[in-house]
């Protein structure tokens, strides 16, 4: 009988269903438990097939119910949505379905920090990862931010800080973290979720179940962990801190003069100018990241020395050059309409005086662009340049006179370079995905900063 983390696997094999990066680790994780998985992916011939040992048997095509439905055990991989057939046929048969993350969590001793939410996840966890060796703490990042988790059970951190998705909190049963946050649920993946906004949001509060301290976000209703109690069954119960930017109760803000200084619990810790990160979401994310540090101990003098120090993820509201007064801002990870409000408002709240220009267009993901239309109507953006396959959807839900329609990105900073004055912005912060015309968001980011350095 196979045996994992003391759990009966039963007496079918064991099925590894998507061969990604996370799943390849997860081969050799049960590999090492004795457990000679069977792989299947869709794909002919995945890359990281060439990885497997011989002994793995390897199946491609379309996942067989029939296969499934014999199966003791499944690790389905991020990208397999429960709802598939023969993941279904291995549920309703009684198999133990588990990911990478709830493999992770039956397992390791280390201490949990566990952060979901629409957007801000990789900032979140970068600054705690940052923290907890600023402190001195054994810490390693992992998940979604693109380290297999499975990896982390090697090196036993003391602190393991984990990025989770939606999509790898849907297997989730056993996690214990010591502090968890749900950052925001806005439209994001909803395409996995029958295009409910409920259904997604009900997935990352998985997160919650057991954790010993949770941090809610004072701005957004869905991030308190009994929002879900009654659809989910699971015991409501209060936030152990609450954060926002709004006011100065709990983890919050108050302004003195035009600076904002971040408090806890009545107490000023920092000034938002000494950061390196800007705009208010960022603030935001600076409270959670104080919030979780405080529930797994790390010492505030690391937690603000980090914040001091972090220059911001590459394409997250990062600064590309200031060239005759105007300013250049690369925010290509602003693949959904959040991240673009947040970005927008977040400059804002620092320049006020300055008019953005707004670079936007790609893949729309099926999103309502309406809330990007009011950011012009409403004069927080002063004209936007739309290109890409779904430019003509944001285009719809814009002013006319306030937008224009261009064939690339390219002729998009053109035309936002000529119309910007000293003292204004342009901001690349597209709301959709990249894939129509770059090979990712990364690739549109880089792109964006060597265009504007051209002309420097
Ligand atoms: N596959 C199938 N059948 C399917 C779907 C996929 O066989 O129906 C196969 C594909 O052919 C491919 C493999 O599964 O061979 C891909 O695996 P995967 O997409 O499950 O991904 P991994 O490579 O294991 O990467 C995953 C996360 N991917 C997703 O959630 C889609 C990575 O997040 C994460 O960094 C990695 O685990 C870490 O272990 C990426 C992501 O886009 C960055 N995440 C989404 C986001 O952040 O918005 C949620
Ligand atoms: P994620 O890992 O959840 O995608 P990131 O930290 O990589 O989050 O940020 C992704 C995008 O979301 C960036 O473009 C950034 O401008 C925006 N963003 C970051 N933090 C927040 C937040 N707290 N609220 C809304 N948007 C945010």
């Amino acid at each position: 009988m196979n045996q994992v983390n003391g759990k009966s696997a039963g007496k079918g094999h064991v099925i590894v269903a998507g061969l990604g990066l996370s799943n390849l680790e997860a081969v050799n994780y049960l590999l090492g438990k004795g457990i000679v998985p069977v792989v299947c992916d869709t794909r002919e011939n995945p890359p990281l097939r060439a990885k497997l040992p011989e002994s793995v048997k390897f199946i491609s095509g379309e996942f067989s119910p029939e296969l499934f439905a014999t199966a003791s055990m499944v690790v389905p991989g991020p990208g397999i949505p429960l709802y598939n057939p023969a993941m279904k046929a291995a549920a309703e048969a009684g198999a133990d379905i588990a990911g990478d993350v709830e493999l992770f969590a039956r397992e390791t001793k280390s201490k949990v920090l566990a952060i979901t939410g629409s957007n801000g996840k990789s900032t979140v966890t970068t600054l705690l990862g940052l923290m907890g060796k600023a402190a001195g703490i054994k810490t390693e990042t992992g998940a979604n931010i693109g380290v297999p988790v499975l990896s982390l059970l090697k090196d036993a951190p003391e602190l393991a800080v984990l990025e989770l998705s939606s999509f790898e909190l849907e297997t989730v049963k056993s996690l214990k973290a010591v502090g968890a946050v749900c950052l925001n649920v806005t439209e994001d993946h909803l395409d996995r979720y029958e295009g409910s906004l409920e259904k997604y949001g009900m997935a990352k509060h998985r997160i919650f179940r057991n954790a010993l301290h949770i941090a809610a976000n004072r701005e957004d209703k869905r991030s308190f962990p009994d929002y879900y109690a009654k659809e989910t069954g699971v015991s409501p119960r209060k936030p152990d801190i609450t954060f926002g930017t709004e006011s100065s109760e709990d983890y919050g803000v108050r302004k003195d003069g035009a600076e904002y200084i971040l408090m806890k619990k009545g107490r000023d810790v920092l000034k938002a100018s000494e950061m390196r990160i800007v705009g208010r979401h960022n603030i935001s994310n600076a409270l959670a990241a104080m919030a979780l540090a405080d529930f797994a101990g790390i010492p505030e003098k690391a937690q603000l020395e980090v914040l001091r120090t972090f220059p911001g993820l590459r394409h997250r509201c990062e600064f590309v050059a200031r060239i005759n007064g105007v300013s250049f801002y690369n925010d290509s990870k602003a693949t959904n309409v959040g991240s673009t409000l947040a970005a927008v408002s977040g400059l804002r709240d620092v320049f006020p005086e300055a008019h953005i220009y707004l670079l936007a267009g790609g893949l729309g993901k099926g999103q309502d662009f309406a809330p990007v239309g009011d950011l012009l109507s409403c004069g927080a953006v002063e004209k936007m340049y739309c290109f890409g396959r779904d430019a003509g959807q944001i285009m719809s839900a814009s002013p006319a006179e306030k937008t224009a329609g261009v064939p690339d990105m390219k002729s998009a900073l053109d035309a936002a370079r000529a119309d910007a004055k000293d003292g204004d912005i342009v901001l690349l912060a597209p709301a959709c995905a990249s894939m129509d015309q770059f090979k990712n968001f990364e690739v549109r980011g880089e792109e964006f900063i060597r265009m504007v350095k051209e002309t420097a």
